[in-house]
């Protein structure tokens, strides 16, 4: 059987979603810029695409959506363009953002820290989480940009958005949020929330690779980063991914109706797989259910190495993570385990688990077995791991 976990790193692409992109490449593939009927075949597609796109995250029209390569483009994009905007220029000095963001926000913050910003890390609490209060506390005058992702990739951690925007309202401060794990999981209204910009990409949602998007609210425009057309009403130069928006456009409106139809199936099979593992000895999950997306689950075995579960499972045809696919390359710990304070011996044993709604319960039940028996085979070779009658699971 092979059965696939890590729905956080990516997902299955939509049958409807990859049927709806299918006449884009060799039937209907002019440029949409151009002058001429192959590109005008394009045109009702893509506005249909973009209007599903706004509806998903109830965008008004004034506001901007637009249209980038990935999350990873699009939270570069708000970093760099605050610098050139708000930083270089002298108006402000300072960026806050949270330590456990992705590596796509932090990387960018060490980078604009090279050229002069001063960033300050929000930590997180011992339950994952950010604490608006801390935002509030670490606004200066300086501040031009709060940058918080809305749910964490690594433990699922829903972070206080809502209280987050308000207080950068309040302080006059912008306020951008990575809704990459969000999104097809929460309901994201930006017009319920004082969201300055949004970012997301296709593929976390069951839509194509290489495709994603960056809200920016009506006035709060961005530098460019690619400059060249004037594509994306000149916001972002280059020929437009006229197949990756067409199944962007059908995955969000798939992804949404899924949160009320298709998410409350993907929880029970998330906390059947939660409670099961739990059972075994000496075992913890980051964050409290109730706090966190219904799709992940963190969980650490003590005395067992997170990459030497991942072979067990990868053996037995099973895809999981210990951590974002962008580190795990480096045999490091967890780093949102490393944040909440983790000892050391359990922050190198977390393994995520993320669900999707293709994910069955003979999946769930199969890994389930899996774990389990991995889970004695690598306590019994493991130097460091002495089970003790008062070892107890819990709640990290
Ligand atoms: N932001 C968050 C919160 C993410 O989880 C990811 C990918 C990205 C941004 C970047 O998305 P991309 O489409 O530009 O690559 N996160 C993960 C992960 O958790 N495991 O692999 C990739």
């Amino acid at each position: 059987m092979r059965v696939y976990l890590d729905n956080n790193a990516t997902t299955i692409v939509d049958p409807q979603v990859k049927s709806a992109m299918d006449p884009f490449f060799s039937q209907y593939y002019g440029n949409p810029n151009s002058l001429h009927s192959f590109a005008s075949d394009t045109h009702i597609d893509l506005n249909n695409a973009l209007e599903k796109i706004y509806a998903g995250i109830n965008a008004p029209k004034q506001d901007s959506i637009v249209v980038t390569s990935c999350a990873t483009e699009s939270n570069n994009w708000v970093l760099k363009s605050i610098y050139f905007e708000y930083i270089l220029t002298g108006r402000k000095n300072h960026i806050i953002v949270s330590e456990v963001e992705h590596p796509s926000i932090i990387a960018t913050a060490k980078f604009l820290e090279s050229l002069g910003t001063k960033v300050t890390y929000l930590p997180i609490n011992s339950e994952g989480l950010i604490e608006a209060q801390s935002v509030r506390d670490n606004i200066t005058d300086k501040t031009a940009l709060v940058s918080v992702m809305w749910a964490n990739n690594e433990t699922g951690a829903i972070f206080p958005i809502e209280e987050i925007a308000e207080i950068c309202k309040e302080k006059g401060v912008l306020f951008h949020t990575d809704a990459v794990q969000a999104i097809g999981k929460i309901k994201v209204n930006v017009q319920h929330l004082d969201i300055d910009y949004l970012s997301f990409s296709a593929h976390k949602f069951h839509g194509p690779k290489g495709v994603g998007a960056l809200y920016m609210k009506k006035g709060k425009e961005l530098t460019p980063l690619l400059h060249g057309g004037s594509q994306m009403g000149g916001h972002r130069s280059g020929t437009l991914n006229v197949a990756g928006i067409v199944g962007m456009g059908k995955a969000m409106e798939i992804a949404v109706d899924a949160i009320d139809f298709d998410m409350p199936d993907v929880k029970e099979l998330r906390d059947h797989l939660e409670d099961e593992l739990l059972k075994i000895e000496d075992t913890f999950v980051v964050t409290p259910r109730q706090k966190r997306t219904d799709n992940t689950m963190l969980i650490s075995f003590r005395g067992v190495e997170g990459e030497s579960m991942l072979w067990d499972l990868n053996k037995a045809g099973i895809a999981a993570s210990t951590g974002s696919a962008c580190a795990s390359e480096d045999l490091e710990s967890n780093p949102v385990m490393e944040a909440i304070g983790a000892e050391a011996d359990l922050a190198h044993t977390a393994i995520r688990f993320s669900l999707s709604r293709f994910t069955t319960k003979d999946e769930i039940d199969y890994t389930i077995g899996v774990v389990k028996e991995a889970v004695i085979r690598l306590r019994e070779i493991s130097s460091s791991y002495a089970y003790t009658p008062k070892n107890h699971n819990s709640q990290l």
